[in-house]
């Protein structure tokens, strides 16, 4: 097979754009998806500071690698989430890589920081793992980028994670989720904007590209990740790409262009009533927020 763009030999073909690309040229296709997500969605104004949560993993560090080849002022942020050797061994990735780029690290140990580990945290307060760490990354990574005067946060999810979300809201038409997943989430009182632009790119892309680009990171998937339903929509959705390539891209897509507008007002009427929580100063509708709950039950647990 030859590079779609310069007819040299090919080192990885994309089934879904039925093209094959030599390194350089599969490099700066990444690089040109990235850059157009950013500009068709407005995540990134020229000069904005940008704040990359950073796992240590293929798509994370892929991101920020992108970033910061594209002229994008962006500092990564690794949050400890206490989850044994896994958290040990993603923090030395996500430390390498700062380093080698010499670009700015900021780090927070949960456990540290707030008394409790993912896997204790979780147990004590009665939530399934990844809720409970999901709910922590959303508030600290938020929390980081308003105290560090960043105005966007970045995350690495990438065309495959965002298929496999949009999968489970349209299997239990959870509207004010599928009203809510767009690329881009604007900012607003008490919250910096988060934007996602690797959802042009697939798993398979990331990964490829941290290899061909010599970006170590961490292959081993997170051993808290057993039992999170994504993980069987991103199954069956490989199953349908495997049948007929380029059906993820066309659902997602098709999705942000044609059903998110005639959903986005059910994530609207959520915002209304939301007040700073009396424990950490973040929008809530509740009486004390989700996070500042979390704490309270899980927090001194160690
Ligand atoms: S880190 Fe956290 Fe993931 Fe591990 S506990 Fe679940 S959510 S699987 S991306
Ligand atoms: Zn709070």
């Amino acid at each position: 097979m030859k590079c779609r763009s310069c007819r040299a030999p090919a080192v990885i073909d994309v089934r879904r754009h039925n093209a094959g690309f030599c390194h350089p040229c599969f490099v700066r296709h990444c690089r040109e998806q990235v850059e157009r997500s950013i500009r068709a969605y407005d995540m990134i104004r020229p000069g904005e500071r940008v704040l990359v949560a950073v796992s240590g993993g293929k798509d994370s560090l892929a991101l920020w690698d992108i970033l910061l080849d594209t002229g994008v002022d962006a500092d990564g942020l690794y949050l400890g989430l206490g989850i044994a050797d896994y958290s040990d061994e993603s923090g030395r990735y996500a430390r390498a890589y700062a380093t080698k780029r010499g670009a700015r690290l900021v780090e927070i140990d949960l456990p540290e920081a707030f008394g409790y580990d993912i896997p204790t945290g979780s147990a004590a307060a009665r939530r399934a793992p990844c809720s409970a760490c999901g709910l922590s990354k959303r508030h600290l990574f938020n929390q980081a980028a308003l105290d560090g005067s960043y105005d966007v946060v970045a995350t690495g999810h990438n065309l495959d994670d965002e298929a496999a979300v949009l999968f489970g809201n349209v299997l239990r038409w959870d509207l004010a989720y599928l009203g809510r997943q767009y690329p881009v989430l604007p900012g607003s009182h008490g919250f910096a904007r988060k934007v996602k632009p690797l959802v042009r790119l697939s798993e398979r892309e990331t990964a490829a590209y941290c290899v061909l680009q010599g970006i170590d990171y961490i292959v081993d998937e997170c051993p808290m990740s057993s039992g999170n339903r994504h993980i069987g929509y991103k199954e069956a959705l490989n199953e349908i790409e495997a049948r007929s390539p380029g059906s993820k891209a066309s659902f997602y897509f098709g999705f942000l262009e044609r059903v998110s507008p005639l959903v986005a007002s059910a994530a609207e009427e959520e915002k209304e009533g939301l007040h700073p929580c009396p424990g950490c100063g973040s929008p809530t509708v509740s009486e004390i927020c989700a996070f500042c709950k979390l704490v309270e039950r899980a927090g001194g647990h160690l």
